[in-house]
């Protein structure tokens, strides 16, 4: 496997909540059903196992899906009552876990709660003939938790009580393998004011340390209003931008996501590609929409000037809209979808880094106002 880019050294022993990596994205959405056909045809993603009314469980459908080490699991209600039901009223589709595999749930749990955090449900086992989790979860921003997870004595399919599981979608002969490999990042969207609070949360709580990359008042409040800091594990494996908005001319996208989702949330999951170019021509090929950069972008003398040589020319780039971007260290290809659901709020990106450890800083004036563009058109700038 190729060499995961931005990995550094770390010592586990040292850290007071050492995070192996991300184990899952748990989204709550209106139709898991349709939902994880979705992301098998449009995202090529596996389907692997599944829990609901026919294994036992009469409250919800689960269905767990991966792409390399990426795994999504779609949970919906199937009981009306079912607290995912009320969930889903407030927020509509979007992410409610985003869970990590540890070394050690009850060391990591004993730390969180010393520094103050929420335990939402204490460290247990659950079991079937695969073995055994034991896991915990501790409340971050929003009605968003992190589920902590050993998963070192079980083999099963995800977690007990989900049986493996294929559906019967055939993906066809000719398509790629799979379309990412890894989830690159996730970010957060906080209220106004609280992003430090939650770059502190992680660094006390989590012993997450601070990456280089932010987006300050100045660049912010001149496009689109918005501060954003990032967090990262001990290793960088796992990365958590967080997102405020900020005061600016118009209103700010993070205010449109906080307005539509209800509370703060997760905003957007960006996705590792090893060929940004046949992954996003799948994926529109299957009906996902992107954002659009302006031709302007890719014309753009200082831009061509910036980026150097890049593994394709920049006119295969402007052909699929993507956007490219470099930093001492290497470069990176990047694009983001629109909104993936009904709402105004959870959407896509998909990365390809050569190198840069960033997060698109100098795509940030173009991609916010290609945002703004869409912002436009729903009528809520
Ligand atoms: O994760 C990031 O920081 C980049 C850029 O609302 C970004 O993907 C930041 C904020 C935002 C959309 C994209
Ligand atoms: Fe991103």
């Amino acid at each position: 496997m190729r060499r995961l880019v931005g990995l550094v050294e770390h010592d586990d022993a040292k850290d007071p909540f050492p995070v192996r990596a991300l184990d899952a994205v748990v989204f709550v959405v209106g139709n898991a059903t349709q939902s994880a056909l979705f992301y098998q045809v449009a995202f090529g993603m596996e389907l692997v196992a599944y829990c609901g009314p026919e294994t036992g469980n009469r409250d919800h459908k689960a269905f767990v899906l991966k792409s390399g080490s990426a795994r999504f699991v779609l949970k919906g209600a199937v009981d009306p009552d079912s607290p995912l039901a009320d969930h889903h009223r407030r927020h509509g589709d979007g992410v409610v876990d985003l869970a990590l595999e540890v070394l050690d749930v009850d060391k990591c749990v004993e730390h969180a709660r010393v520094q103050g955090a929420t335990v939402l449900a204490e460290p247990h086992d659950t079991s079937d003939e695969h073995g055994t989790v034991r896991s915990a979860a501790i409340a971050t921003y929003g009605e968003t938790r992190h589920t902590l997870l050993d998963r070192s004595r079980y083999t099963g399919p995800y977690l007990p009580g989900y049986l493996a599981h294929r559906g019967s979608y055939v993906k066809p002969a000719d398509s790629p393998k799979r379309l990412f490999q890894a989830v690159d990042h996730c970010v957060g969207n906080v209220e106004l004011g609280q992003m430090d609070r939650w770059v502190d949360f992680y660094n006390r709580v989590m012993g997450f340390v601070n990456m280089a990359e932010f987006v300050g008042d100045d660049i912010a409040t001149e496009y689109s209003a918005l501060m954003s800091k990032v967090v990262a594990n001990g290793n960088h494996r796992v990365k958590f931008p967080l997102n405020e908005p900020a005061a600016g001319r118009r209103k700010s996208q993070i205010d449109e996501y906080l307005e539509y989702y209800r509370s703060p949330g997760c905003q957007h999951i960006a996705l590792a590609t090893g060929d940004i170019i046949k992954t996003v021509t799948a994926m529109r090929a299957a009906g996902v929409e992107f954002l659009n950069a302006p031709d302007t972008y890719y014309d753009d003398p200082e831009l061509r000037a910036r980026i150097g040589e890049v593994r394709v020319p920049i006119e295969t780039l402007k052909e699929h809209g993507i956007l490219v971007d470099r930093d001492e260290d290497g470069y990176l290809l990047q694009i983001f979808t629109k909104p993936i659901g009904d709402r105004p709020t959870v959407f896509y990106e998909m990365i390809e880094r050569h190198g840069s450890l960033g997060f698109g800083k100098g795509n940030f004036k173009a991609l916010f106002e290609a945002i703004e563009r869409e912002q436009e058109r729903r009528g809520n700038l």
